[in-house]
């Protein structure tokens, strides 16, 4: 806060009365520079409000990227602001930009897509382990789905459905040479096929780890694996993608998931198993065409690494080196060096757990860790609700027998940590600036709000030789994991172009009508099919009514021909359930059964202009 702002705002009433109180109570012993505090400033000192402090009109430095948990949603944030700044819809309805209305967004989704999600693990496309900022890639645990977001016009363009598995749990990207695979983990065992043929024999279950080629996002492969799969994460050398199990025990209830000591981390190898589809050593399950190749125990495409005790996050170090898989029931973390994997692969190992070369001791419950590309590590203590933040050379120390301590830190967290994620800290640019805490509980952090408490995602500085808790923010259900981009590596359009493919077979189909849709205006009967094109200036439509008989099917195709940023405009059609966005220079489009005869109103939901209440029109529908 400026000098002239802060001498401005010194003496409110509140200020004044506090300050009072603590001169009068400790009779002037020094508390008489705290008239020129303000209750602002006490707190920006004693809780470094600063930092996040994003003055109005600046921008932030980094993109997060913000999974939307059970609401099925990607969300943008600004760090270290921690302001929402939009959504992106993906698997969920959402009416506010009509995403499961339009028929753009109905391409995308397919004609009768669930109408939840549950996406956990949102992350960008690489090259060479750097952020290439074209596309994120998430998963939805709920309907076993991966969608890809065009990081250019922030939205959803394509969603595929997996074969042969259930609940898309883990998913990270192919980092080297580039994305590359997308790698996806199916969290429950289930019959293969899952045709009802055999219900009654849970030991014969079985789950699959998925390849996506995410340029075309056609499923390459799959491997069929002992136990199950949870979270996933791939290397720097685009050789191995490594996935944590935590039901080795292939159990159905809890006690059974939990008998055993060890679990294991499974490592894939990736050359192995492209050649073993190349040469044809694969089966297919159902009806499904995917090549399955088999990894499981005895396998030479796979590795299972016994680690102790339901492991759960999975996080590759910057620097390449390593895969850590968090211990979750077990106090531990274990870190595998991923150059004796090669190792292994090569023959040269006895045991798999000589791939292991740490297993530090950090508290109870640790989930999930990010890195700052100095060397240190930081795991979220679900039990604990702490971080950890250790340093990975003194643990590998500590293993060997050294006497070295290689917790650095512990801090509270507001509580029951999941994720947590560092700035470009799943990248070779891993700077340790920020660290991002996702926590499943808020209890008394904020206002109340019912029984459903928002959760709370907390931003720590981690730039010092101490990590500082700097910020609390309120989140709605519920973000499980995010990355971290700096705005240089996001390009986002201003504008659409009139060539993007997300409306290009709208754009087609009006050719084959005749329209030039920036331009033209007009109703197409073609039999019971109506269609009704229509541009927006600010602030009319292009047409004030259009007429149609009751039955008819109608496609409104909106083309918003402003040019001006942010000039967007909505089309509502009153009692239709119809609602949509069109943004500038954008193509939009709905089709709906016309059966209600009567006059209908549509009307602009954007607040666009002085005149937007008057943005209107009227659809004729004759009995
Ligand atoms: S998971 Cu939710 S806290 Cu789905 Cu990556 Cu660990
Ligand atoms: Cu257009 Cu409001």
């Amino acid at each position: 806060m400026s000098q002239d702002k802060k001498d401005r705002v010194g003496f409110t009433r509140r200020t004044f009365l506090g300050a009072g109180a603590a001169v009068a109570g400790a009779a002037g012993v020094g508390y008489a520079s705290s008239l020129f505090r303000t209750v602002a400033d006490v707190r920006a000192e004693t809780e470094g409000a600063p930092k996040t402090h994003v003055a109005p009109g600046e921008l932030d430095e980094y993109y997060g990227f913000w999974s939307g948990g059970q609401t099925g949603e990607l969300r943008i944030y600004g760090i270290p602001s921690m302001r929402e700044l939009n959504r992106i819809p993906v698997f969920n309805f959402d009416g506010a930009i009509g995403w499961g209305i339009t028929n753009e967004s109905r391409r995308v989704l397919g004609e009768n897509f669930p109408l939840n999600g549950d996406a956990h693990h949102p992350h960008m496309s690489q090259i060479d382990g750097h952020y290439d900022g074209r596309y994120i890639y998430i998963q939805d645990k709920a309907n076993t789905r991966v969608a890809r977001i065009r990081c250019d016009i922030m939205r959803t363009d394509r969603i595929v459905t997996i074969p042969n598995v259930t609940a898309l749990h883990g998913l990270r990207v192919q980092r080297v040479p580039k994305t590359g695979y997308i790698f996806v983990n199916a969290e429950f065992r289930v019959p293969q096929p899952n045709d009802g043929r055999d219900l009654e024999n849970p030991e014969k279950y079985g789950t699959l780890f998925t390849a996506i080629d995410g340029e075309t996002m056609e499923i390459a492969w799959q491997v069929q694996v002992d136990g199950n799969l949870d979270n996933t994460d791939a290397d720097y050398y685009g050789r191995y993608a490594a996935s944590c199990c935590y039901n080795s025990e292939g159990g159905t209830v809890l006690a059974e998931m939990m008998r055993n000591e060890r679990d294991w981390v499974v490592i894939f190898n990736t050359e192995r198993i492209e050649a073993a589809v190349k040469a044809g050593n694969y089966t297919t399950i159902g009806d499904s065409e995917v090549p399955v190749v088999d990894g499981r125990h005895g396998s030479d495409l796979t590795l299972y690494v016994p680690t102790p005790k339901s492991p759960h996050g999975l996080n590759t170090s910057p620097d390449g080196k390593y895969f850590c898989a968090n211990g979750k029931l077990s106090p531990t973390c274990t870190l595998i060096d991923i150059d004796r994997v090669d190792e292994w692969f090569a023959g040269k190992l006895k045991e798999p757990r000589d791939v292991v070369v740490a297993e530090p001791e950090l508290g109870l419950g640790p989930l999930h860790t990010a890195y700052d590309g100095r060397g240190n590590a930081y795991t979220t203590l679900f039990i604990d609700s702490q971080i950890v933040k250790w340093n990975i050379a003194d643990a590998i120390r500590a293993y060997n027998g050294e006497p070295v301590d290689y917790i650095r830190q512990k801090l509270d967290v507001h509580y029951q940590p999941g994720h947590n994620h560092t700035t470009l800290g799943e990248t070779r640019d891993a700077d340790g600036k920020w660290l991002v805490s996702l926590n499943k509980f808020s209890k008394d952090r904020f206002l109340a709000t019912g029984p459903l408490h928002p959760e709370n995602d907390q931003l720590i500085d981690i730039s010092g030789e101490t990590m500082e808790l700097v910020h609390d923010g309120p989140a709605y259900v519920e973000p499980h994991d995010a990355v971290l981009v700096h705005r240089s590596m996001v390009r986002p359009l201003r504008r659409w172009r009139r060539d993007d493919p997300y409306f290009a077979e709208t754009v087609a189909m009006a050719a084959r009508d005749g329209i030039e849709p920036t331009r033209d205006n007009k109703v197409i009967r073609d039999g019971n099919r109506v269609r009704v094109y229509m541009t927006t200036v600010a602030p009319v439509y292009g047409l004030t009514e259009f007429r149609v008989r009751k039955g008819d099917e109608v496609t409104v195709v909106v083309t918003n021909v402003d040019q001006v940023e942010d000039l967007t405009h909505g089309f509502c059609l009153t009692n239709h359930g119809v609602n949509m966005e069109i943004g500038p220079q954008q193509t939009s489009s709905v089709t709906f059964v016309a059966d209600k005869p009567g006059v209908h109103w549509y009307y602009c939901t954007w607040f666009c202009h002085a005149l937007h209440m008057e943005m209107r029109g009227r659809m004729l529908v004759e009995v």
